[in-house]
């Protein structure tokens, strides 16, 4: 057994070491949620600038929930491996700009004060969807969110994501420390909007001045991301040791493919992530929604179709000549509802995300997609498929994705075996479909009665809506029919 990765001395000559003097960082970022997604995507960028333009921004990052990537990563000095896989082979680079890893359930002030530190001047965010505790419905803050009810009643005991920007924001005021910058990299259109949104919100109920504040001085940039990037395996541990010749249990992989797209609002400076790739615009709302609803809209089509058509992985599902060309057509609606892009042609995009879902080097799973369906399909699938009813269009693709997430959620494979919907209101689901009949009336209406999942525009639709009770019935039945 080779020694954990801890230093950059006396690794595989296989591996990239950063190419900047780690100890000239200082924390300047703290970065919540410090999943696959955030090594693969903020952490890179920045290592890439750190590399190119210099500077001394390094990372700080703090776990809401779990322990061990944060252990990990304290435990290797803040070095991990990222591979970048494609058909050519695995390259593995070691990243250097993370400094430090805190847990917020274990050491809830320790989080507290990293946020009122004047150092920190960007506080970055990738938690998913669901921690924002965000109403489809309303567009503002959900009351019901587990997070969001417990932070409100104890605002100075934080637990949640907006529990601890109010709360950070809140002390940096109350001690004349300038704002930091929240910057959202979650799928969510508008992210910062959204995230700006809540804030405001929340702060609005608690403190009326703070939340004045907050609005006059904190910026809320949007940023579209994009980096395919699959859960860890055994596979991806076992490669990282043979390329760095170290033991790193937070190694992650992911794709050749990155994009970032960022609004250039920072109230405190910022690295300099344009020199690694970074488009820095004004608004970042064009490419936002071309790449959720082009993107992460096919992707969901094809985990929920793909799961229960008994595909494991997204290449596998693109072997299938039928749900690849399903993919195809369904990017060619999603680009039908968009306006211009600037500098992008969307054929070309398209074509590229083809090739991207078909990388074979890439085993990125059905069922990892397939999770928080309620929390997906609004921006993914729902909006757009509202935009395309209201412009004359049949939203067929959309009643087909729509129709497949439905047979998902009924919790039981072809073969018969169940598994967990992995859903914040997975057990609301399982309640709903209990006493229902296994078959595609029954079943979509049950869902489409979900409170504040489907616009009224959609349910009112009954020429869209008997198409999607169609669709469910035919995939009920057998998940290899047609479609059409
Ligand atoms: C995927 C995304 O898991 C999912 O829902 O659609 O994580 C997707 O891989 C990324 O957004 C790609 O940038």
């Amino acid at each position: 057994m080779s020694e954990r990765l801890k230093s950059l001395t006396g690794l595989a000559a296989t591996a990239r070491l950063p190419a900047f003097d780690r100890t000239a960082l200082n924390p300047g970022i703290l970065h919540l949620g410090p999943g696959a997604f955030f090594r693969a995507h903020v952490a890179p960028y920045t290592d890439a600038a750190l590399a190119l333009a210099g500077g001394d921004w390094g990372i700080e990052v703090a776990s809401l929930r779990t322990a061990d990537v944060a252990d990990h990563l304290n435990e290797q000095n803040g070095l991990y491996t990222m591979l970048v896989r494609d058909t050519e082979g695995t390259v593995a680079h070691v990243m250097g700009p993370i400094l430090k890893a805190h847990v917020a359930t274990r050491n809830p002030s320790e989080l507290l004060a990293r946020l009122e530190d004047p150092a920190i001047r960007i506080v970055s965010l990738t938690v998913t969807e669901k921690a924002y505790g965000f109403d489809a419905a309303t567009g503002g803050l959900d009351l019901q969110h587990a997070d969001i009810a417990a932070d409100l009643a104890n605002r100075h005991a934080p637990r949640g994501v907006i529990g601890y920007l109010i709360e950070g924001l809140a002390r940096r005021r109350a001690k004349g420390i300038a704002p930091f910058t929240p910057l959202s990299c979650d799928n969510l259109p508008s992210n910062g909007a959204v995230l700006k949104r809540l804030v405001l919100d929340f702060s609005g109920r608690v403190d009326p001045e703070l939340r004045a504040w907050i609005e006059e001085n904190v910026p809320f940039p949007s940023t579209m991301v994009d980096r395919i990037t699959p859960a860890s395996t055994d596979a991806t541990y076992r490669d990282a040791e043979v390329l760095t010749g170290r033991v790193d249990l937070a190694a992650i992989e992911t794709e050749p493919f990155t994009q970032w797209v960022i609004e250039d609002r920072f109230a405190n400076g910022r690295p300099a992530w344009e020199k690694a790739g970074a488009l820095m615009v004004e608004d970042v709302s064009a490419y936002e929604k071309m790449k959720l609803r082009m993107l992460n809209g096919a992707h969901s089509l094809l985990a929920y179709l793909g799961y229960i058509g008994g595909y494991e992985f997204i290449r596998d599902v693109m072997d299938d000549a039928g749900l690849a060309a399903l993919a195809r057509r369904h990017m060619n609606a999603a680009a039908a509802t968009l306006g211009p892009v600037p500098g992008i042609d969307l054929e070309v995009y398209a074509d590229e995300l083809i090739a991207r879902f078909a990388n074979k080097a890439i085993a990125h799973r059905t069922y990892q997609i397939a999770m928080d369906g309620t929390q997906k399909l609004p921006q993914r699938l729902l909006e757009p498929a509202t935009e395309a009813l209201a412009d004359g269009s049949k939203a067929e693709t959309y009643a087909i994705a729509v129709a497949a997430w439905m047979r998902y959620a009924l919790g039981i494979d072809r073969n018969g075996k169940s598994y967990e919907l992995r859903d914040p209101r997975a057990a609301e689901i399982v309640e709903r479909l209990a006493d229902i009949p296994r078959n595609g009336d029954a079943v979509s209406l049950a869902l489409f009665s979900l409170p504040g999942l489907f616009p009224a525009a959609l349910t009112e639709n009954l020429a869209w809506t008997e198409d999607v009770a169609n669709k469910l019935e035919i995939l009920i039945q057998d998940n290899k029919l047609p479609l059409f």
